[in-house]
């Protein structure tokens, strides 16, 4: 039995030392020292011993145990070291791997002219104002001197919602809403959408506008140029030229056009400028004694003028954009040049 103890010991080591992981491990723990294990057959055996050889065998038998049971501890930690070990190293972080940059939204090259266009009037004394862009025919028409059968109130050009109201066409009622309200001396612009049946390379159904008015006793026509002049070289640059040619609103008499040179060619002609030398930016004049009678202001007592561009020729022109539709069809490699 003493032999038998041994020689279980010696392969008890043995095999150990070629145990490679903890399944590997359990499997032998469970042959040695398992209930039906190689350990307790032998202990089952004690009974046949005289009574000197047992405690002598049974003293051999808990050396072994305890001797094996230190072995297995041993290479149980040996294993679960080296398991951690190989986690740790497969999960490791490369610090020096660059970061994943977060993509980060920035304003839409409409919103980013407007801006623009707001800063400027406001280096020049405007107010923004702001209203509905659902509106009566009141307020988007009759207000602005616009006669009943004129071509502006056409189906074709006017998205109504009933007979009487309707997404306005231009920002313009708001500044009959502001009259209203507030008595001169004013001077605001209104930047904001509108809407016309209307879709072409240079017109979508809803665009953008900003409109001017400003309105204080003994305000003049050369006053509007002073302000539009101003506006056109900050937009465009310091180079910029600029011309006004008749034209004919209902609601501003004079009228007026307004042209700047170029900014494709400076004005020598080509493609963009159709030859011309003159790009189209924006449609002013003085206001109407009209409008005033609508707004319960005195045109005896007070004249002014008023201005209104489309945002998007004006973000065309700046940066150079074809067909304006693009800026609607959220291409993000489109927008993203801006
Ligand atoms: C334009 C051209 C000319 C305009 C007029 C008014 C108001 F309300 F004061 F009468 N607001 N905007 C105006 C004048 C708009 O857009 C091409």
């Amino acid at each position: 039995m003493r032999e038998e103890l041994k020689r279980i010991e010696a392969d008890a080591l043995a095999e150990l030392s070629a145990v490679t992981n903890s399944a590997d491990l359990e499997e032998l723990r469970i042959k040695f020292f398992g209930r039906k294990g190689l350990l307790s057959t032998v202990m089952r055996g004690m009974g046949t011993l005289t009574d000197a050889e047992r405690p002598v065998i049974g003293k051999l038998a808990n050396e072994v145990r305890q001797h094996l049971t230190n072995a297995f501890e041993e290479v149980g930690e040996r294993l679960n070291r080296q398991d951690r070990e190989k986690q740790l190293a497969a999960e490791a972080i490369d610090i020096t791997l660059p970061g994943r940059r977060p993509q980060l939204g920035k304003k839409h090259p409409i919103t980013q002219t407007i801006d623009h266009i707001q800063q400027i009037f406001g280096g020049m004394g405007f107010q923004v104002a702001d209203g509905p862009e659902i509106e009566h025919e009141y307020y988007n028409f009759d207000a602005l001197n616009t006669p009943v059968d004129h071509p502006a109130r056409d189906l074709q050009d006017t998205l109504y919602i009933t007979d009487e109201v309707l997404l306005r066409t231009h920002t313009s009622p708001v500044q009959v809403r502001f009259m209203e309200k507030h008595k001169p001396p004013i001077r605001i612009i209104v930047p904001g959408k509108a809407y016309r049946l209307d879709y072409d390379v240079s017109h979508t159904p809803t665009f953008h506008q900003v409109e001017g008015l400003l309105v204080d006793q003994h305000v003049t026509f050369s006053e509007l140029k002073g302000v539009l002049q101003s506006f056109a070289r900050q937009m465009f640059g310091d180079q910029t030229a600029m011309r006004f040619r008749p034209h004919f609103f209902p609601f501003t008499e004079p009228s007026a056009e307004v042209d700047i040179s170029c900014t494709v060619c400076s004005g020598k002609g080509c493609r963009t400028c159709s030859g011309t030398g003159w790009l189209e930016i924006l449609g002013a004049g003085a206001v109407d004694p009209n409008v005033f009678e609508y707004a319960n202001y005195s045109p005896n007592e007070v004249t002014g003028f008023a201005f209104g561009m489309g945002v998007e020729r004006i973000a065309s022109i700046s940066y150079g954009i074809p067909d304006i539709r693009a800026l609607y069809e959220n291409d993000l490699r489109f927008l993203r040049q801006f």
